[in-house]
């Protein structure tokens, strides 16, 4: 059965760019294929985070990735942090990629230009080297990402073509798998950035009530034309919502944009997206509720992470034993 691994970063409260573009897929994996879907929360020191913010949001990660439909006897759901294979892997796999190529990311480069250089820490430029270890500790074959992903999974690929040719058929070559439709959501108030939880202009969040969502949407950034029709160049705003409609819809653009022909009022417009949103958001959110006021997501943590170890430490020695670190088992 093939292996699929996914991961969401705690660094901010999740949006409907992340259930869009990860959380919806999710429950379907693991139908397909042996899931491994963790909270990234080592991922998220690597911008400044106050501790508790950290851990309420990893608790309502858990809680939103039981409430997609992810079931703990067929998906391993975990911490990135109870899992210290993460940590050892990229220790070794860090000599393996190189400071030009680490430099040249734009999820780096984007980031590191909203801060000041006294407070780019070491961890943000290496995120691609422990995103390549928290791949490859799977044998993950398949990694659903967002597109602005793709890049770290390029790396996470070269990092295997060096390492294989030196020390032979170690590490399995992953393979980054992009949704259709909805891999990247833009942000209402800004159509022209992603919608971003750690830069969170223009989110929707998943813990927003119903009434705020809609009035989100009903007053996202949109243009002058008032005519509905898919062009992201030159009409950002509504495409953006034409995608949102699209993914939750489980139809193609076109389906969507066909849909809307000849509507010249974005008021009705916006209304038909609130309405595709609210259909799909409010039992998600209700089964989030329930789960975070059981606490069921600990125990299911507590379990994922013995799954996680036990699967994690036989790449990890077959790595150590690869570059010649003594085993002594
Ligand atoms: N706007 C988006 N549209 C579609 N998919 C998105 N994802 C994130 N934003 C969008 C997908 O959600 C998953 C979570 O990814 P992550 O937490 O590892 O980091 P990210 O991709 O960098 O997401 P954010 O929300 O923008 O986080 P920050 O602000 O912390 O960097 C991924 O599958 C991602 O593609």
């Amino acid at each position: 059965m093939e292996r699929i691994l996914s991961g969401i970063k705690p660094t901010g409260q999740l949006t409907l760019g992340n259930y869009i573009g990860a959380l919806r897929h999710f429950k379907d994996f693991q139908d397909n294929g042996e899931v491994f879907i963790f909270i990234a929360d080592l991922h998220a020191l690597t911008l400044p985070i106050d501790p508790e913010v950290l851990r309420q949001n990893s608790r309502d990660i858990a809680a939103f990735y039981l409430a997609s439909g992810l079931d703990p006897k067929k998906a391993t759901i975990f911490l990135q942090s109870t899992v210290s294979a993460h940590s050892e892997l990229n220790s070794i796999v860090q000599n393996y990629l190189y400071m030009g190529e680490l430099s040249r990311m734009t999820q780096f480069k984007d980031k590191s230009a909203k801060m000041n250089d006294k407070e780019i820490g070491l961890g943000l430029f290496a995120y691609p080297v422990l995103m390549a270890a928290d791949i490859l500790l799977y044998d993950a074959k398949t990694v659903p990402v967002g597109e602005d992903q793709l890049q770290h999974i390029e790396l996470a690929r070269d990092l295997v073509h060096r390492f294989n040719h030196k020390y032979g058929d170690i590490l399995v070559m992953p393979q980054g798998k992009v949704n259709k439709v909805g891999a990247r959501i833009m942000s209402l108030s800004d159509p022209t950035k992603k919608m971003s939880k750690s830069d969170p202009k223009g989110d929707i969040f998943l813990k927003d009530d119903m009434k705020t969502i809609r009035k989100k949407i009903m007053s996202a950034v949109t243009d002058m034309e008032a005519l509905v029709y898919y062009d992201p160049v030159n009409k950002p705003g509504v495409s953006n919502l034409l995608t949102i409609y699209a993914a939750l819809n489980d139809i193609t653009i076109e389906e969507a944009a066909k849909h809307f022909e000849g509507c010249t009022r974005y008021g009705d417009f916006k209304k038909e997206v609130a309405d595709t949103v609210e259909r799909e958001l409010a039992p998600f959110k209700a089964r989030y509720e329930e789960i975070i006021a059981s606490g069921e997501y600990l125990d299911v943590l507590k379990e994922g992470a013995k799954k996680a170890n036990a699967i994690a430490n036989v790449t990890l020695k077959r790595v150590q034993n690869a570059v010649g670190l003594l085993t002594l088992e």
